[in-house]
């Protein structure tokens, strides 16, 4: 949250306060081989470069909010991925590894300003064949802020407008007429209406006896008193101009506060929901026939002192099926998990990435859903982070391709628990098929890091009880790394087995599995030097619950290998686990010579597989001058 004196905006309205600083071409660079100073002593821009991602999405400057409006141009093939910065902005990709700014600056292609939108565009959603057969944009227009669940709802604050591209989509022209959605239904007393994500699906057609094709939306938020909702609307007898949709009611409402379970395996489900995002998939990824799958953002902190500040969110993901409630249709949650367990890791924004698009083309990819989610660079605005120092705020995480994953497991309580999973099929042979939410980093940008790698370097692994470097480390601070660990007992409480990275004599980030809560752990308290001079670094550690399973072997059972898959690119760390767990978060490293890899293992012992890292990643932004 953007804390503006006492007003406090939502998410998607953190850029619309966020000021731009004039860049100073003096700055000279910061000596990373001594302690820092407090970085807000340096220059504006100084620290331009010292966290910079390469190969994520950010804009050329300032500040990166929620991503949204993504769609394939039927009519380039193009992929195009939004999120919210001064409005809207964007880029267009043939391969989901480099980008191309629409506008020149990332300057946006809609502005709040509007008759709709006098306050803040928020997230929106993209019909690719719209009005006249045009890329059509249903967003939030906002006309009034605060607005929080924390607080009474001011009527107006939030309604849902239409955009059409214009120029390839570097303008999206907002039409002259009213809201299409101009209020919540009728006498709900909502704590948030917004981020409208339309689809079609043909089950909801068969259900709802709708017109094969009909666009669909749901709209997030909640109802004060009650809790988080998804509200679902339909394009009203597939009016062409998208002008009126039809209310079907809550398609899905949780109680406030209320949790999958308590365990901590899918978070809380909060007072609100925001971002939800409604799709189908099957084991090769999107599928209209498949299951339903949905991905929200929660909000539920309360803060005794700020209770307008929301810093406490949950990325989350369902999957489920559906019944008739008083003749309205409503989701069931079968299984649920976070997207990303890292706390700044939130905003989720997918799309369906056809087998047609250029990308797609390319790799030989059949049809995907792509999902890019927010990773805040000032936890949400709360992180008073030297900002005019580095000139940016907030980056994108790597997209990554979503599926229906399947795990071959030992039919015994561990499989049972209610946790991100469900039981699929049980079989005689004493084992059960597990179905969960696959995610995996999108292949493209997986390769391209693998075939440019400025250098490639192969770490053997054995058995190890204490922590060690590694025989090389890399030069820098752009790699991407996978290992394997195997464990041969799950009852040690105090065995922790991981990685360091970002290490060197001053500052460490320790990465490592425990069974003691069944958790991976992101270990930031010695990650920054810098936290100890500057405001707003913050070094909290990120946690997230992982179970390996007991697994059929050779000789019986044994636990399920954990895989890791680890992205450092400048401050973004993003670490994947088995195509299931993702924890993504920044790492404010000061020093050079905080370069180092190593084992890290503590109160036992665990047997590692060989280790790669491939160096350099790649420049997602070839067309920017000056910097990546
Ligand atoms: C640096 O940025 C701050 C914040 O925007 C601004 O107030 C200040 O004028 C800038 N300083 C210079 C020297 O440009
Ligand atoms: C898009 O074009 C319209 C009509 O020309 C213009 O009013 C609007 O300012 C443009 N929007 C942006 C973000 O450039
Ligand atoms: C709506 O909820 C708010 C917050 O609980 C409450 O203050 C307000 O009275 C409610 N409004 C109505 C019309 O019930
Ligand atoms: C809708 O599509 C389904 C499957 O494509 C087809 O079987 C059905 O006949 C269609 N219904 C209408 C009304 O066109
Ligand atoms: C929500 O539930 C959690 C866990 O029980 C609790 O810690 C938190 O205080 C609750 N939040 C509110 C606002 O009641
Ligand atoms: C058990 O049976 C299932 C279903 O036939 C099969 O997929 C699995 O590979 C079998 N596992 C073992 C260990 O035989
Ligand atoms: C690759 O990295 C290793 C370890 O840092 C180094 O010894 C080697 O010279 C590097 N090779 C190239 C081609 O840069
Ligand atoms: C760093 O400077 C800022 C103001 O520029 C100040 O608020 C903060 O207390 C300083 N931090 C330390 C540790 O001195
Ligand atoms: C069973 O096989 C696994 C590897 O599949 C091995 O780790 C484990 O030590 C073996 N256990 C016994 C009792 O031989
Ligand atoms: C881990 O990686 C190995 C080698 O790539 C693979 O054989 C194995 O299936 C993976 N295990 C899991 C749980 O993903
Ligand atoms: C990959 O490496 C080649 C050869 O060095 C280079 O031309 C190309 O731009 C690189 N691609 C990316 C995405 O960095
Ligand atoms: C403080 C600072 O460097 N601000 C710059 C941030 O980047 C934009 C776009 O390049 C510049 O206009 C600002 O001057």
């Amino acid at each position: 949250m953007k804390v503006a004196g006492s007003i406090v905006l939502p998410a998607a309205a953190v850029l619309a306060a966020n000021p731009i600083f004039p860049r100073q071409n003096n700055a000279t660079s910061p000596d990373y081989n001594s302690a820092p100073p407090n970085l807000t002593t340096l220059a504006n821009a100084s620290l331009l470069e010292t966290w910079r991602p390469r190969a994520h999405v950010l804009p050329a400057y300032g500040q990166i909010g929620d991503p949204c409006m993504h769609y394939t141009d039927p009519s380039t093939g193009l992929f195009h991925v939004g999120y919210l910065h001064l409005g809207a902005s964007g880029a267009t990709t043939s391969d989901l590894v480099t980008y191309t700014d629409l506008n020149a600056n990332s300057e946006p292609f809609i502005r709040a300003g509007g008759i709709n939108d006098q306050v803040a565009v928020f997230d929106g959603s993209v019909i690719e064949k719209g009005i006249n057969g045009t890329p059509t944009l249903l967003y939030t227009s906002v006309n009034y802020l605060p607005i929080q669940w924390t607080i009474q709802y001011t009527k107006g604050s939030e309604t849902q407008s239409l955009a059409v591209a214009t120029d390839g989509g570097r303008n999206f022209t907002k039409l002259e007429h009213g809201p299409v959605i101009p209020s919540p239904p009728f006498a709900y007393n909502v704590t948030g209406f917004r981020d409208p994500f339309v689809f079609q699906n043909p089950s909801f057609d068969r259900l709802l006896e709708s017109s094969n094709g009909t666009w669909y939306t749901i709209i997030s938020g909640g109802i004060h008193g009650e809790g988080p909702s998804l509200f679902l609307y339909r394009q009203y007898e597939q009016d062409p101009q998208f002008e009126t949709w039809e209310f079907l009611g809550q398609w899905w409402s949780e109680d406030a506060n209320s949790t999958w379970t308590e365990a901590g395996w899918a978070g809380r489900w909060g007072f609100n929901f925001e971002v939800g995002n409604l799709f189908a998939l099957d084991s090769d990824g999107y599928n209209a026939e498949g299951e339903i799958f949905v991905t929200l953002g929660a909000e539920w902190s309360y803060t005794p002192i700020v209770p307008q500040v929301s810093d406490n969110r949950e990325m989350l993901w369902a999957s489920g099926t559906h019944k008739f409630v008083d003749g309205k249709l409503q989701f069931v949650p079968s299984m649920a998990g976070r997207l990303d367990a890292g706390r700044s890791a939130y905003a989720a924004a997918g799309k369906h990435l056809p087998a047609s698009s250029q990308a797609s083309q390319n790799s030989g990819a059949s049809d995907r859903f792509i999902s890019y989610l927010w990773l805040t660079g000032d936890f949400y605005g709360t992180l008073d982070f030297p900002t005019p120092q580095q000139n940016w705020t907030g980056s994108l995480l790597l997209p990554r391709e979503l599926s229906v994953g399947s795990i071959n497991v030992a039919d015994n309580a561990l499989a049972w628990e209610k946790g991100s999973w469900r039981v699929a099929s049980q079989h005689d042979n004493g084992t059960l098929t597990l179905a969960t939410l696959r995610q995996q980093i999108a292949r493209e940008p997986l390769a391209a890091f693998q075939q440019n790698a400025t250098n490639t370097t192969t770490q053997s692994g054995g058995i190890i009880s204490s922590s060690q470097s590694f025989d090389q480390s890399p030069k820098s601070k752009h790699y991407l790394l996978t290992a394997s660990i195997s464990f041969s007992s799950r009852t040690n409480e105090n065995l922790k087995a991981g990685f360091s990275i970002l290490s060197g004599p001053n500052e460490h980030t320790n990465i490592y599995y425990q069974f003691s809560n069944e958790s991976l752990v992101i270990d930031r308290s010695n990650s920054s030097a810098a936290a100890s001079t500057t405001p707003g670094i913050n070094t909290d550690n990120e946690s997230g619950k992982l179970r390996l399973f007991d697994v059929p072997s050779a000789n019986g059972t044994s636990i399920e290998t954990l895989n890791l898959t680890i992205v450092v690119d400048g401050g973004v760390v993003e670490v994947h686990a088995n195509d299931r767990f993702a924890a993504s978060t920044w790492v404010w490293s000061w020093f050079e010579d905080s370069r180092d890899v190593g084992f890290f293992v503590e109160g036992g012992e665990a047997e590692f597989g060989e280790v790669k890292i491939w160096e350099g990643l790649v420049d997602a932004w070839p067309g920017r001058n000056g910097t990546s």
